[in-house]
C-alpha cells in the first residue's frame, strides 16, 4: 500500500500497536517522531528493528519548529498524534509541561498540516478524562459518549480539552480532515509501570516469584500482615529479617474505569480515519470495574482470594482531584465504524499477569 503515516509518540504504548497495525495493513512508509532520551526509549518498538518501512525521526511536539519541518518533509497521508504527558497524577505536579505538550503540540502540528500538507489526515488522542465527573443517565444507569458535556478534573483534562477544540475548529475552518477519537482507558502488557493496572499486575507477579522462593503460595496464612509497610514471613525471629516485601501501595480504590485492550483501541483509531467524512468517536467497553475489582481479578488468577492484607493505602496515591466514575457507550463507533472491542475485561486482566509473570 503506498501509504504514509506519521505517529508521534510511537514508543509509547498505544504508538506502539498502532505501528504493528499499520504494518499489518501494508503501510509502506511508517514515519515514528521520537524524542531526544539520554538512554534508549524504543523498547517497545525494537521487535519491528531494521524493518525498512520505518523510519524514525527525532523531534519533539513542543517545538513547533520541528513539527513544521517534519510534516513539510513527508507530507504524510496520515499524522497520528499520540504524544502526550499521559499521566493524570503527574499533571498535578508539572502542569506547564503537561499543557506545553498536550495542548500545544497538538496546535503546532495541526498548523502545520493547515500550512504545508492540508490533505492529510490528522488523528488527536482525546481521552474520556475530558468527561472528568459529568455523565448522562438514562434508566438509572450513568455513562459517557458523544453527547456528554465535559467536565474535566485535571490539569491533564483540560490540556486535552483544549486539543480537542482546536481539532474540532480546524476541521471546521479549514477544511482539514481531523478527527478526535475519545477513548477510554485502554491498558495492555505494554502499558506503562506507573498507571494502577499494570502497577498491580506487575506487583503481583513479584510477590508470586519471591513466594515461590520462599516455598510458600500466595495465601495470607504465610504471612505476618501487621506491619504497614511489609509483608513477612511467619515464625522468623523479627519483622526486620529479610525475609519481607514490601506491601503493594495503592491510593483509591473505588473509583470505576472502562477498561479495554490496547489493540483494540488502535485498530479503532485506524478506522476513525478510514471514514468519508472527519468526526469525533468514543471508544469504550461499556463494562465499569472498581480498581478494587481488577484487584480482586488480577489475584484470583493465582487463587487468592484474602488479599486485601497484601496491600497499603496511601494517600501519596490520591489525586487533588478524583475521576469517580468512567463507562462509555461505543454505540457511534459500533454503528459507523463497525468497531467493536474482541478482549474483555477478564481477559485483559489474565493477559496482564501472565506477561508480567513470564517476565519474572
Ligand atoms: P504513553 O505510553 O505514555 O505514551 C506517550 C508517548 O508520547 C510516548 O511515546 C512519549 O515518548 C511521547 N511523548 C511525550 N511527550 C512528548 C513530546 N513532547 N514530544 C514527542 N513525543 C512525546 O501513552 P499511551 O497510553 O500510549 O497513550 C497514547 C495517547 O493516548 C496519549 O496522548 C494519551 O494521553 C492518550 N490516551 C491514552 C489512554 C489510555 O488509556 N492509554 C486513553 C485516552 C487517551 P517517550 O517514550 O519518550 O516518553
Ligand atoms: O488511574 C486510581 C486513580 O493512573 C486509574 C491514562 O491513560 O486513562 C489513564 O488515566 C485510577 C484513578 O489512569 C493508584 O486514582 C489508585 O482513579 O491508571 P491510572 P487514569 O488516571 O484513569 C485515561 C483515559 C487517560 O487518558 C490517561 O492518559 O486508579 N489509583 N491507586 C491509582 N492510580 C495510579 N496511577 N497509581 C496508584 O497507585
Amino acid at each position: 500500500m503506498n501509504k504514509t503515516a506519521m505517529i508521534s509518540g510511537i514508543t509509547g504504548q498505544d504508538g506502539s500497536y498502532l505501528l504493528d497495525l499499520l504494518l499489518s495493513k501494508g503501510y509502506n512508509n511508517i514515519v515514528g517522531i521520537v524524542r531526544r532520551s539520554s538512554v534508549s526509549n524504543t523498547s517497545r518498538i525494537d521487535h519491528e528493528k531494521g524493518n525498512s518501512r520505518i523510519t524514525l525521526v527525532e523531534g519533539d511536539v513542543t517545538d513547533a519548529f520541528s513539527m513544521s519541518q517534519l510534516v513539510q518533509k513527508y507530507k504524510p497521508d496520515e499524522f497520528y498524534n499520540l504524544a502526550a504527558q499521559s499521566h493524570v497524577r503527574t499533571s498535578f505536579d508539572q502542569p506547564i509541561y503537561t499543557w506545553k505538550t498536550d495542548a500545544e503540540g497538538p496546535m503546532y502540528i495541526l498548523d502545520s498540516i493547515r500550512q504545508h500538507s492540508p490533505h492529510t489526515k490528522f488523528y488527536q488522542a482525546s481521552t474520556s478524562e475530558m468527561f472528568g465527573r459529568a455523565y448522562s443517565e438514562k434508566d438509572g444507569e450513568k455513562f459517557q459518549d458523544e453527547n456528554t458535556t465535559f467536565s474535566p478534573q485535571s490539569p491533564y483534562a483540560i490540556a486535552k480539552l483544549a486539543a480537542h477544540h482546536t481539532v474540532r475548529l480546524y476541521r471546521q475552518s479549514y477544511d482539514i480532515f481531523a478527527c478526535s477519537g475519545i477513548l477510554f482507558n485502554h491498558e495492555s502488557e505494554r502499558r506503562g509501570e506507573l498507571f494502577v493496572t499494570r502497577k498491580i499486575t506487575k506487583w503481583i507477579a513479584d510477590f508470586y516469584r519471591w513466594c515461590e522462593l520462599q516455598g510458600v503460595g500466595i495465601d495470607p496464612k504465610h504471612f505476618d500482615l501487621s506491619n504497614d509497610d511489609y509483608i513477612c514471613k511467619k515464625d522468623l525471629p523479627s519483622p526486620l529479617h529479610r525475609e519481607r516485601f514490601p506491601k503493594l501501595r495503592l491510593g483509591n480504590l473505588d473509583a470505576h474505569r472502562d477498561w479495554g485492550h490496547a489493540a483494540d483501541y488502535v485498530r479503532g483509531m485506524w478506522l476513525i480515519l478510514q471514514q468519508e467524512e472527519p468526526e469525533d468517536y468514543v471508544l469504550a467497553t461499556g463494562e465499569s470495574n472498581t480498581v478494587r475489582e481488577f484487584l480482586k481479578t488480577s489475584f484470583s488468577y493465582l487463587d487468592c482470594s484474602e488479599w486485601e492484607g497484601f496491600v497499603t493505602i496511601d494517600p501519596e496515591f490520591y489525586r487533588p482531584s478524583e475521576v469517580d466514575y468512567l463507562r462509555g457507550i461505543p454505540t457511534k463507533a459500533r454503528v459507523k465504524l463497525g468497531w467493536a472491542p474482541a478482549i474483555s475485561f477478564k481477559e485483559l486482566v489474565g493477559r496482564m499477569i501472565k506477561n508480567d509473570i513470564d517476565a519474572v
